[in-house]
């Protein structure tokens, strides 16, 4: 964290900004990639892959080989912590995740004392990646905001309005708080532990800040992260720390403000102009091409990613998607996005 060398991805998340944005991928190691595929067979399951840390070291390096990226992101998944915590989880192939739904039994029987211990592997990983990173590239860490986690915790599986979940809170308050005080601790726990390991930077991953009222925002998003922003700093003074409030719209602004992340990410359906009129001017923002617009290429991809650019050049901005690549992705496409990124630069 106090290297001397330039990382001009960090430079970015701490409020310097670029005249050419510094980039990253959201879920840049994965599916789309055929050395991942190959990597993958060598683990039993997904979980297994992230829990060794050679295989998670080669796939985190992978894409930095092939693209002129600024950071690498631990290879892990969101769902290493329930399952630190004890909850039976399971990747089925095409699948996605299916986890044991927890009732309020299930969360009085989690055993946060043994996560650290579980994660271990993890923070190995993490280690080798400082030793394997060139100096000038950032690692970011990461893990899931206490509310997206419990969606999955609660509802066994990704679903489209967080059905079970949202029922859940409002039905059993005190159960709720329970859970989200055992997700709030451990994320402080883990998150401080990979900065130690030689993290850079961590990212909050919120991927269901939506279908949320006032009150259930407050609750559910903006509370959690903002006692893990204040806790890892007790922690760790100034840990440089990005929210990623994905689908939080018109909540974007009092996120920003109440958690006091350093690095707003923004999810490709907020509008740009909303983000330059409605922000704080100092704080950096991440985004936000749609992940779409990479599958399809050409004049499609270009013309919004030189949109984004400019809207954003007289801001610190780290150029990323507005969510995770997806598997179809052609690769000539990201070279391609690459290039034009890296041959931007703003006039000041
Ligand atoms: O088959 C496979 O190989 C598994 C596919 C896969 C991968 C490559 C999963 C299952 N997770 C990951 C890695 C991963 N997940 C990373 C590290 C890789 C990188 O960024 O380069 C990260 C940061 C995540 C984060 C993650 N996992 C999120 C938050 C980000 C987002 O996309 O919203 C979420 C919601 C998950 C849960 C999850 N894990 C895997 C899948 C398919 C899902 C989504 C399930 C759903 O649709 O609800």
């Amino acid at each position: 964290m106090h290297s001397a060398v330039h990382k001009p991805m960090l430079a970015t998340v701490l409020g310097q900004r670029q005249a050419t944005p510094p980039m990253w991928i959201m879920r840049q190691a994965g599916r789309y990639l055929p050395e991942y595929r190959q990597t993958r067979t060598q683990a039993k399951d997904f979980l297994e892959l992230c829990y060794t840390p050679e295989l998670a070291v080669e796939v985190t390096m992978q894409p930095l080989r092939r693209f002129d990226l600024d950071a690498a992101i631990l290879f892990s998944d969101i769902l290493v912590v329930p399952d630190a915590l004890g909850q039976t989880v399971r990747f089925q192939v095409g699948e996605g995740p299916v986890l044991e739904a927890l009732d309020e039994k299930g969360i009085d029987a989690l055993e946060p004392s043994r996560a650290m211990g579980h994660l271990a592997p993890v923070l190995d990983t993490v280690r080798r990646l400082r030793a394997a990173l060139p100096p000038e590239k950032t690692l970011i860490g990461f893990c899931g905001a206490p509310w997206t986690v419990a969606t999955y915790m609660l509802g066994g599986r990704g679903s489209p309005d967080q059905w079970v979940a949202r029922k859940f809170a409002l039905e059993h308050p005190a159960a709720f708080d329970k859970l989200m005080d055992i997700l709030v601790t451990t994320s402080i726990d883990y998150l401080a532990a990979q900065l130690e390991a030689g993290a850079d930077v961590v990212q909050l991953f919120e991927s269901w800040a939506l279908n949320l009222d006032d009150t259930s925002f407050a609750r559910n998003v903006m509370e959690p992260n903002r006692r893990i922003v204040e806790g890892l700093r007790q922690r760790i003074p100034n840990a440089p720390i990005i929210g990623f409030p994905r689908g939080a719209a018109g909540n974007l602004r009092r996120y920003a403000e109440s958690t006091g992340v350093n690095v707003l990410g923004v999810d490709f359906a907020t509008p740009l102009e909303f983000v330059r009129s409605s922000l704080p001017p100092d704080i950096a923002v991440q985004g936000n091409l749609d992940p779409l617009r990479l599958v399809v290429g050409g004049e499609a991809m270009e013309s919004q990613a030189r949109a984004i650019l400019s809207a954003f050049s007289d801001r610190p901005h780290i150029f990323n998607l507005g969510h995770g690549i997806v598997p179809e992705t052609p690769i000539a496409h990201v070279e391609r996005l690459v290039d034009l990124v890296k041959s931007w630069e703003a006039r000041a």
